[in-house]
């Protein structure tokens, strides 16, 4: 990719709205868009009004332009934002105009990349906006604004100076081991330090990730007894089919809702039952497999019909699962069975479904708790982190079973280079490519 050129896109939502805000970055800026304005800008970061015009010299639209010189601008490179009224035709004719004026269309997060490449921020901070961009809940976007704001860049390069501090200590012992004394314990301490910090942050980074990307929860049962009407009284909204026959839902169907403030992806799921049906039996295994991987499992039953072989089934299947039984209508429904800390409700009239969302916030409590500790908002951090987790446990080993400690700076350099490319410091357009395919064209 050519990261030199000047690149455009439209920065806002398509769609119509009041404005909408049509974005140009690199060398050649300034001179794209001045030859669809008659009056040349000079003044930075001020606004400007002017008659937007395509080639013809037809008038497009009244705008209002700012040029952001370089350095000082999102990118580091020179910008110019058009403001320009918020409808399709407009806004793509004003792109279109900066195209066929020497512009190219830049592709997923490109804006942000070439900030990345040229010095504004990490590759931290860049995955912080793109959380920003994406929080679903405050505590998701508190956590990525504390990164934004360095909080994980900071501890990376706490955790950096750390290393080279342990692995200096390592080559002044090898290179002048006649005159200074460096013990093993010095050098041992130092790891145990960093892989105590370690430890500490992988055990909280899956709090961080529940916030950021919300906590999954399924719903299963035996057919008919009220699960997609759970989920869409969930989210209040008519998303599954519910008819009285059962097997009505074969696939999965999922939906996003806020509980008490925590982000939640709910899945329902088909009835589970034996059955020679084909379509059905995939269903089957669809759900098993979600409930299986979900954070939290409702496990619904049918207060009308009690415990059956079915409900004795799937327990034996979630039993190790965080799960909940929820014995569902029960506006009719007498016969159930206590199976653990079970919840009560009618799914069709709502009874209940405050006292079952506290108990599921109840549950998922621990997965989230001190989460904004651990910093963590993506699976890319938590594996770089693992990685530079093992080599560091690695080389206390090594040390601890006594072996010369020239052997343990080849893991500690390892980890570095590990510490380097989580943060940015060291990159690969592949790694960049993955990063920012993930962001919106314009960001
Ligand atoms: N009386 C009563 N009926 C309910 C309640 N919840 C659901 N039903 C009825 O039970 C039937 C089955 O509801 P669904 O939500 O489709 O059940 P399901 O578990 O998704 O069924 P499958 O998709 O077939 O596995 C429908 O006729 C619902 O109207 C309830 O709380 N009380
Ligand atoms: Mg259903």
């Amino acid at each position: 990719m050519n990261d030199r050129d000047t690149i455009a896109a439209i920065s806002t939502p398509y769609g119509t709205g009041a404005i909408a805000i049509v974005r140009i970055s690199g060398p050649e800026s300034l001179n794209v868009v001045s030859k669809s304005i008659r009056k040349g800008i000079k003044a930075e970061r001020k606004l400007h009004r002017r008659d937007f015009l395509d080639n013809d010299g037809e008038l497009i639209d009244e705008v209002l332009v700012s040029y952001f010189k370089a350095p000082r601008s999102y990118t580091g490179e020179d910008m110019v934002e058009i403001y320009c009224h918020g409808g399709v035709l407009v806004t793509n004719k004003t792109l279109d105009t900066l195209l066929s004026n020497g512009a190219r269309l830049a592709v997923n997060g490109e804006f942000t990349r070439r900030a990345f490449l040229n010095g504004k921020m990490d590759l931290l901070k860049a995955e912080a906006i793109l959380h920003v961009i994406e929080a679903k809940s405050e505590s998701a976007l508190k956590l990525a604004l504390g990164n934004l704001k360095g909080k994980l860049s900071d501890e990376m390069e706490l955790l950096r100076s750390k290393l080279i501090d342990v692995l200096s200590r390592i080559e002044v012992s090898i290179d002048y081991s006649d005159d200074v004394i460096i013990s093993d314990k010095e050098i041992l301490d130092g790891l145990t330090e960093i892989n105590r910090f370690l430890s500490n942050k992988i055990k909280h980074a899956d709090r961080g990730l529940h916030i950021s990307t919300g906590v999954t929860m399924t719903i299963v049962g035996k057919p008919n007894v009220g699960k997609s009407t759970l989920l869409n009284k969930l989210l209040a909204e008519d998303r599954a089919i519910v008819t009285e026959i059962p097997g009505t839902t074969r696939d999965i169907i999922r939906g996003e809702v806020k509980i008490q403030g925590t982000h939640f992806i709910i899945s329902d799921t088909a009835g589970i039952r034996r059955t020679e049906d084909k379509i059905e039996k995939i269903g089957i295994e669809k759900a098993l497999k979600e409930a299986k991987k979900s954070d939290i499992i409702l496990f619904v039953l049918d207060a009308t019909t009690g415990f059956t072989d079915e409900d004795e089934y799937i327990l034996s299947v979630i039993k190790s699962s965080n799960f909940i039984p929820v014995w569902n209508k029960r506006d009719v429904g007498i016969n159930f069975l206590e199976i653990g800390e079970d919840v009560h409700i009618s799914a069709s009239t709502g009874w209940g479904l405050r006292g079952l969302e506290e108990v599921i916030i109840k549950k998922v409590g621990p997965l989230i708790s001190d989460g904004e500790l651990a910093h963590i908002i993506s699976e890319r951090q938590l594996e770089y982190l693992k990685r530079i987790h093992l080599y560091i446990k690695n080389s206390i080993d090594v040390l601890s079973q006594g072996y010369p400690v020239d052997i343990v700076s080849v893991d500690i350099r390892q980890a570095l280079s590990e510490l380097d490319e989580l943060s940015g410091k060291n990159f690969t357009e592949d790694l960049l490519d993955n990063i920012f395919s993930n962001f919106c064209v314009g960001k």
